[in-house]
């Protein structure tokens, strides 16, 4: 049942047939990965973590809680993700970055925060506010609007326990090193050098 959510993205292409309200709550029951953020103005960034989340069929939603704005929701929104169904939560804000550590402290799941960079410094205000967790209430922060890399770790820790997901995280690993293969091709040509001796 979702209490919470009012707008959810699937990862499961088709939305099932029914009204908005049924589809919104099939979605978000099958959700293993929350998806949330301070503002819809996040979500330019944030929605690089849906995106790699969707590469490896991985269920999510994703929705707006604003730690300061509708601070009740967002407890209650921590305190229900495990009971809902949620692996793990990806949270980005930006500023006075709040969210992903009051999600922390209210759930027993893991939580990696997103410093979402505005107008001002850079996002460094984000990535202190997100990174600094006393101790005992822990946030796996990625790099200042690395949202990409949130959804890709989110990927690698339902991986942990699921041998197909991390086969095709192997996969994609090794796609990887092709492509910086190639990119070290491109530059001895250039450089009109040899291997260097890998
Ligand atoms: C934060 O304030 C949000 O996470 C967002 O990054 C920032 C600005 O929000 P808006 O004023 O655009 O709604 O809480």
């Amino acid at each position: 049942m979702v209490t919470i959510s009012r707008t959810a993205w699937s990862a499961r292409g088709t939305p099932p047939r029914g009204s908005p309200e049924s589809w919104e709550t099939t979605v978000s029951d099958a959700a293993r990965v929350g998806i949330v953020m301070g503002s819809d103005s996040d979500w330019p960034v944030m929605q690089a973590a849906a995106e790699a989340l969707r590469e490896f069929d991985v269920a999510h939603e994703a929705d707006v809680v604003s730690a300061h704005r509708m601070p009740e929701e967002m407890l209650a929104y921590g305190k229900q993700a495990a009971g809902r169904g949620l692996s793990v939560i990806i949270a980005g804000a930006g500023g006075a970055a709040h969210l992903p550590g009051m999600l922390a402290a209210v759930t027993p799941l893991p939580v990696i925060g997103v410093p979402v960079p505005l107008r001002t410094l850079d996002g460094m205000d984000s990535l202190l506010s997100i990174v600094q967790m006393p101790a005992g209430v822990p946030v796996a922060t990625v790099a200042i609007g690395g949202a990409r890399n949130a959804g890709l770790l989110a990927v690698r820790i339902l991986a942990a326990s699921d041998p197909a997901l991390r086969a095709r995280m192997e996969e994609f690993q090794a796609s990887l090193k092709e492509s910086a293969q190639a990119k070290g091709d491109v530059v001895r040509r250039e450089a009109g050098g040899g291997r260097v001796g890998f």
